[in-house]
């Protein structure tokens, strides 16, 4: 069977490491959002790619999910003592990956081809691509600050100003990075990994509309909050009590299917109602394990949905 899966960082990460546990490299890709990419330090940064990738390869950070494992901060000590823009943390082997990053680019690679090779020199056997090679900032309208690119909100402003929506920016000259549409086109099923609706499968939606027959969704909600990250408060924000309703409802008219949290068993009916079949699991991914597990039941749904 064919995956395509869409991902943002850490909760889409770990869905399609548990993908890519069961299915073999020729039948999974995961397309991730890049809405997060910014430049700090004057180099160019993909946060969501790299979590994406550090984790298949099993090089990510087990505590925070971003970032590299047995990591050291000589470079950002150094940064610190000089005066220099510290609100983002750069440990000494992630900063590797973005001055090489940066380089390429600077030659005229684009990040699809970047990552690929990327993928080979880490060990990853499975495709990762970026949604698009084009620069398509997410940018986050707020009551208090005005509009914030992602990760000045994210991380600078620690997610604390409140949210009155999204735009991103040059979404119309944005193409779909080469093999996205193809992969899309091939896949028997797409995979909506438990990522931020609004800032991480959004953004990808909005590059490569999807128009297929099998997609379903895993809810990043569960018990009304989410495990990691801002969706739930980002939807108390829009007005939109967070649930996996709510997430069922976002996604309405694209899905065949929805998975979510055996917590939220009373939401079933409501959610079948939108027009689609439903799973309902333990959802939780805390190990390896559970991540298999997931991923197991995602594959077993598809299978009675084709
Ligand atoms: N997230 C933080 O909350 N603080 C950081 O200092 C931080 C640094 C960082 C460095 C590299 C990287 O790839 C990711 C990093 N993240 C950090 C996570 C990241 O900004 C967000 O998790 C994603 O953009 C949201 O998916």
């Amino acid at each position: 069977m064919k995956i395509v899966a869409l991902a943002g960082g850490v909760g889409g990460a770990k869905l399609a490491h548990g993908l890519a546990q069961i299915l073999p490299p020729e039948n999974l890709t995961t397309i991730v959002n890049t809405g997060d990419d910014f430049e700090h330090l004057g180099l160019n940064i993909s946060p969501d790619l790299d979590t994406v990738c550090y984790t298949l390869a099993g090089l990510a950070n087990p505590v925070t999910g971003w970032g590299r494992v047995d990591e050291s901060w000589n470079v950002f000590e150094n940064l610190e003592q000089l005066g220099a823009p510290t609100w983002f943390r750069l440990g000494d082997q992630d900063l590797g990956t973005h001055l090489e990053r940066s380089r390429r680019l600077r030659k005229g690679d684009t990040l699809s081809a970047i990552t690929n090779d990327f993928c080979k020199a880490w060990g990853i056997k499975h495709t990762i691509l970026p949604m698009t090679d084009d620069p398509m900032p997410t940018i986050v309208d707020t009551v208090e600050k005005g509009e914030l690119t992602f990760q000045e909100y994210f991380v600078h402003q620690c997610c604390k100003p409140k949210v009155k929506g999204f735009r991103f920016e040059a979404v119309e000259k944005a193409r779909p990075a080469p093999g996205v549409l193809e992969a899309i086109d091939q896949a028997d099923a797409i995979v909506i990994c438990p990522s931020n609706p609004w800032v991480s499968i959004d953004p990808i939606l909005a590059v490569a509309s999807l128009n297929h027959a099998c997609v379903v969704a895993l809810s990043p909600i569960i018990g009304g909050e989410t495990v990691k990250g801002p969706a739930a408060k980002m939807y108390r924000e829009l007005e939109i009590s967070p649930s996996a309703l709510a997430v069922a409802k976002h996604y309405e008219g694209l899905l065949s299917g929805f998975i979510f949290d055996q917590v939220d068993k009373e939401l079933k009916f409501e959610i079948e109602n939108l027009g689609m079949q439903t799973m309902m699991t333990d959802s939780l991914m805390k190990n390896l394990e559970g991540k298999i597990r997931v991923a197991k039941d995602v594959l077993k749904f598809i299978d009675t949905l084709l």
